[in-house]
């Protein structure tokens, strides 16, 4: 991502360091942070829910170095990464620290910036869930390709992907049945940006919404993105998506490829985290049979 949001020398003066008396007096220390993430839809919607606020970063990493000392500057580094990449929309931080006047028994210029630094890059890993619908044309062709092109949206990783399953339609008119499968994997990307790159799949494999209306050539939801047994799974509800899926829980075309895909998959449901396997067991699966062999990855 080539988005950035940049903070130059955040200032804070503050006792930390290896050294006895660097915890008992203060020194100066510079941060810079840089944060990759997608800010084009900011860009349009002039909505600060759709970026990251420069105000809250700097606060956040302004509290974390004033914290009772400790002996590193890769230890307040680390934190400040780690606070950044607690934002939906950051994809990337870069966190330097500076630490102009160390004592380190040398002289460093007195010229700009000098003294030592620390410099580290961390990426954003969540966990995400890609549900693969198909009832129109040559389904499993769709489906293959549409697991290839999942496999080259930048910054997704596919982990495994389901069987095919072959679903009684549920819901909407009369229409032919479905094949389903669930993809998950890893991303670093913001939730409406993954949503785009599913949007531009399914058009791109010519999704048509014919006279009878569900079926569909290709469909591509967003199940779950983060983990809820750690809390971290990311709950949304806006106008274009919400987050968890909010009838996952009660699907069997959903449900039975994502525990085939992760026997260990957990769903929050309203308050709940439930096992995936436990959800399946008390939902009705009687339309829901294992479909034709394939080998997406
Ligand atoms: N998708 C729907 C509605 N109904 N039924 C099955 N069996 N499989 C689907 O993928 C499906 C559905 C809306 O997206
Ligand atoms: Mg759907
Ligand atoms: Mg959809």
């Amino acid at each position: 991502m080539s988005d950035r949001i940049t903070l130059t020398r955040l200032a804070v003066t503050t006792p930390h360091g290896v050294l006895a008396h660097e915890k008992r007096e203060p020194q100066r220390f510079f941060v810079d942070i840089t944060i990759e993430c997608d800010v084009s839809r900011a860009g349009t919607s002039d909505d600060l829910d759709h970026t990251i606020s420069y105000a809250e970063i700097a606060q956040a990493a302004e509290q974390i170095m004033l914290q009772p000392p400790v002996d590193l500057i890769e230890h307040l580094a680390e934190q400040i990464a780690a606070s950044v990449l607690e934002r939906v929309a950051a994809e990337a931080v870069e966190v330097t620290v500076h630490k102009p006047d160390a004592p380190a028994g040398v002289d460093f210029s007195s010229i700009g910036l000098s003294g030592p630094s620390v410099s580290i890059r961390r990426e954003q890993h969540r966990p995400v869930v890609i549900a693969l619908g198909a009832n129109l044309g040559d389904r499993v062709a769709t489906l293959s390709a549409a697991v290839r092109a999942l496999g080259r949206v930048e910054g997704l990783q596919l982990i495994e992907v389901s069987g095919l399953y072959e679903t009684a339609p549920v819901g909407g008119p009369e229409q032919p049945d479905y094949l389903n499968a669930v993809a998950v994997g890893e991303t670093r990307l913001a939730p409406w940006t993954l949503l785009d790159r599913l949007h531009e799949i399914e058009a791109g494999r010519g999704r048509t919404r014919e006279i009878r209306w569900g079926a569909r050539t290709l469909d591509l939801d967003l199940i779950q993105v983060g983990d809820p047994a750690a809390g971290t799974e990311l709950s949304l509800d806006t106008d274009e998506l919400t987050l968890p899926h909010p009838r996952a829980h009660e699907r069997a075309f959903v449900l039975a490829p994502w525990l085939a895909a992760d026997p260990q998959a957990q769903l929050r449901v309203g308050r709940k985290v439930v096992p995936v396997a436990e959800l399946l067991r008390a939902g009705d699966t009687s339309g829901i049979h294992i479909g034709p062999q394939w080998r997406p990855l």
